[in-house]
């Protein structure tokens, strides 16, 4: 079909670029098509198609014949090669396409025609018999010659049809203006406030003086009222705000709203339920994350699938992993544990991280004033275990634990007591990928010290937690946690390389004091000997300002210790330094959350937002809970409490970062298997899923094309493609289950 397409574009453009009061972009006057015969006139040429598809010219249109029953979406494709994009400049991706019969997905992507693959942009729209035309602006993120565009139709069971035409992939187009939907002006926690806790809201205004506000119950009855504060340009969103403060209203109740300027809130409730249900879904979430078992629909409705890495083909399996090549001379079964994130990879760093937060939700409730064990017992979680007399988050926990356990070195062999420090595919792979379906070969790389702390750390902590209901368990993890303590002092600078960054992410870190100091306190902490007192106490890490705006995290673990230290009983001389340190810490976040405008525990230097943003934020909260644990003082609670607002709603996106909970939810998380967005036969991500949030960064390039000089808040977007705003990942749902479970122990 004949088009008028580069005029049309042309003006379109410098509309745009009116309307929007932007520049026109420097490439704006010369928009060049990159693809050779889109419109399929006369040939089909240079099209190629794999193999196993037959295509044809049919109506002014490429027709393709795609056979059923292949596994990958990849298996059966149309495209086209060597096409040249230029890194920063922004192209306009628009094709017709059609599928028979009804409903079959083709994922059209521009990515690189060589491996490893890489996808620059794509896009998995569901088809229909009459057809659609689909358009689509993305920014380059490289240079290269060897770019490919190509519709891959793989994966379906049935043989179907699909046509294309007007396939265009204009360069030098202007970047796209990304608009966000915020939604109404008064920002508040969508799920709920607590009846006896604070009640704060944000109005987004141009307004400099003071306005009023209504509190409305869900019949539409004004049941408080008062004034909001101004509170000037806040820095985390670039917006003019005003602060309100309803924590007078303490009844409970559904459906409320809070109405000012002229704006409703999205509604919310006053209660605890919400939380008690939250502290048990942000730990749920755990279980569909397991590797090497098959997920049972019966437990988790609509999530139920086969096992991953299991040594069922197409998967190559976990159970005889080869190291990199020259790494080892031996293989281990690595089977088992959790998926770290969206990806396949199984790192022993941050699964160390997100299982000592998820023993330390529940230790937290054996030892502290408002804890209260009985709510995460045995049958609270639907796990498979549930019934065999053992808390669920142990159950749940010891999951990963056996996982860091078989990443240890073996005796006998160089380096045994180091844990390797991860396990993954040798290449990347693409979306949408269950786990069962990855044909990878998957790769043991080399033992840190990091990731040996991790397993010392985590298996003292859990020698102490399931004893008593497991001695020989208990028993293995402690003797575990020993030879890997003697290992690392023994190879106390083996870090993992910044550079093994292909088929999975590095967790590289070249600091190991903050690792060493939380492996020895977990280990004086349930061994109460000597040595590791020592250890703690000589550490310049134990008196160490660690408390710093990014928080805790994977990479930045002396807080783990700390915390533990400060809370878990023992005889350790200079105890009420190390607590009084904490409180210390707690008061800098508190003074941090009273100056946002926003009331968030969270204002990283230069106003930039670092990945995983939403556990760092809760993550600061878990010190303030901490000082209140400590203290009793009620300033600690009510601040760990209200950092809940800025997850669940009360932010400039307007946005719950928390599946499932509140009107407006992230739902869209980068995750090969809950990758609902790119086929709809698979489920978004269960409810009480994080999503990592707001990172001033933007390393994607489909966040690129949309947040290029987005400010602090506003550098998030709920797109399966945004990895690195929007992934789902163990250690940051763990901040989520432990700032949940006290909160739910407020009420
Ligand atoms: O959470 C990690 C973040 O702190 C790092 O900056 C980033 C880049 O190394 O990696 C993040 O972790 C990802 C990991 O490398 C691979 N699995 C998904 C993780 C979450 O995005």
């Amino acid at each position: 079909m004949k088009r008028r397409r580069t005029v049309l574009l042309t003006l379109a453009a410098l509309l745009g670029a009116t309307l929007t009061g932007l520049p026109a972009g420097p490439a704006a006057a010369d928009e060049v098509e990159q693809l050779k015969n889109g419109t399929f006139d006369t040939t089909t040429a240079p099209w190629w198609t794999t193999s196993n598809v037959t295509a044809g010219l049919s109506d002014g249109q490429l027709c393709a014949d795609v056979p059923g029953g292949t596994a990958n979406r990849w298996d059966a494709a149309v495209g086209q090669n060597d096409v040249t994009l230029v890194k920063g400049e922004s192209y306009r991706f628009a094709f017709k396409v059609s599928g028979s019969p009804e409903g079959h997905v083709v994922r059209a992507i521009v990515g690189l025609q060589v491996s490893p693959y890489d996808t620059y942009f794509e896009i998995s729209p569901q088809l229909t018999v009459s057809g659609d035309t689909y358009a689509y602006t993305f920014t380059s993120p490289v240079d290269t010659t060897q770019a490919q565009v190509a519709f891959q139709a793989g994966g379906s069971a049935d043989a179907w049809r699909m046509c294309m035409d007007d396939v265009s992939l204009l360069g030098g187009v202007p970047p796209e203006v990304y608009h966000p939907d915020t939604g109404p002006r008064v920002r508040v926690n969508q799920v709920g406030y607590l009846p006896s806790g604070p009640k704060n809201a944000t109005l987004v205004t141009d307004a400099t003086t003071r306005l009023p506000w209504q509190l409305k119950n869900a019949g539409g009855t004004t049941v408080a009222h008062g004034w909001s504060v101004p509170r000037g340009v806040d820095v985390s969103s670039g917006q003019n705000v005003h602060s309100i403060d309803f924590g007078a209203y303490r009844r409970p109740g559904k459906g409320f709203t809070l109405v000012a300027d002229g704006e409703t809130s999205r509604p919310f409730d006053i209660g605890t339920g919400d939380y008690e249900q939250l502290r048990l879904d942000s730990l749920k979430y755990y279980y569909p994350q397991r590797s090497g078992i098959a997920i049972r629909d019966d437990l988790r409705p609509g999530y139920g699938r086969p096992a991953g890495h299991v040594d069922v083909p197409p998967n190559q399996g976990d159970s005889n992993v080869a190291c990199q090549p020259g790494v080892c001379d031996y293989t281990l079964d690595v089977t088992g544990g959790w998926y770290d994130a969206g990806d396949h990879g199984k790192y022993v760093v941050n699964g160390g991280i997100a299982t000592w937060e998820l023993l330390s939700t529940y230790e937290r409730e054996l030892l502290a004033r408002t804890g209260e064990s009985g709510r995460l017992r045995d049958g609270t979680l639907a796990v498979p275990e549930s019934g065999n007399k053992v808390p669920d988050v142990l159950d749940e926990a010891r999951w990963e634990l056996e996982f860091l356990l078989k990443m240890q070195v073996p005796d006998g062999r160089p380096l045994a007591g180091m844990a390797h420090h991860k396990v993954h595919d040798e290449q990347w792979t693409g979306l949408p990928l269950l786990p069962s379906d990855d044909p990878q070969k998957r790769e043991l790389h080399p033992p840190s010290t990091q990731a040996t702390l991790n397993l010392a750390a985590t298996a003292a902590q859990a020698a102490r937690l399931y004893r008593p209901y497991d001695r020989a368990f208990a028993a293995k993890a402690l003797s575990a946690a020993r030879k890997a303590w003697t290992a690392a002092l023994a190879h106390p600078a083996m870090y993992a390389s910044a550079s093994d960054g292909t088929g999975g992410g590095t967790y590289d870190d070249t600091n190991a004091t903050d690792e060493f100091y939380w492996a020895a306190a977990e280990l004086y902490l349930t061994t109460g000997e000597q040595q590791f007192a020592d250890y703690v106490r000589t550490s310049p890490v134990n008196t160490a300002d660690i408390f710093g705006p990014l928080g805790f995290d994977w990479g930045r673990t002396a807080a783990a210790g700390r915390l533990d230290l400060a809370t878990v009983p023992s005889k350790l001389p200079g105890r009420d330094k190390v607590r009084q340190s904490v409180v210390k810490g707690a008061d800098r976040y508190l003074a941090t959350l009273t100056s946002q405008p926003y009331g968030m525990p969270y204002a990283p230097d230069d106003n930039l937002y670092d990945w995983g943003s939403s556990a760092q934020v809760l993550n600061n909260a878990v010190v303030l809970a901490t000082a209140y644990d400590i203290t009793g003082a009620a300033k600690y609670r009510d601040a760990a409490t209200q950092s809940m607002d800025y997850i669940l709603g009360r932010n400039a996106l307007n946005i719950s970062y928390v599946t499932g909970y509140g009107e407006v939810t992230s739902h869209n998380q980068h995750s090969r298997w809950y990758a609902h967005e790119l086929d709809p036969n698979l489920p978004n991500p269960p409810r009480g899923t994080l999503a990592g949030g707001p990172n001033s960064s933007i390393q994607d390039p489909y966040a690129q094309s949309k947040l290029q000089g987005c400010v602090g808040q506003f550098c998030y977007i709920d797109d399966i493609q945004s990895w690195s705003t929007n992934e789902t990942a163990i250690n940051w749902n763990a901040a989520l289950a432990r700032m949940a479970s006290f909160v739910a122990d407020q009420g």
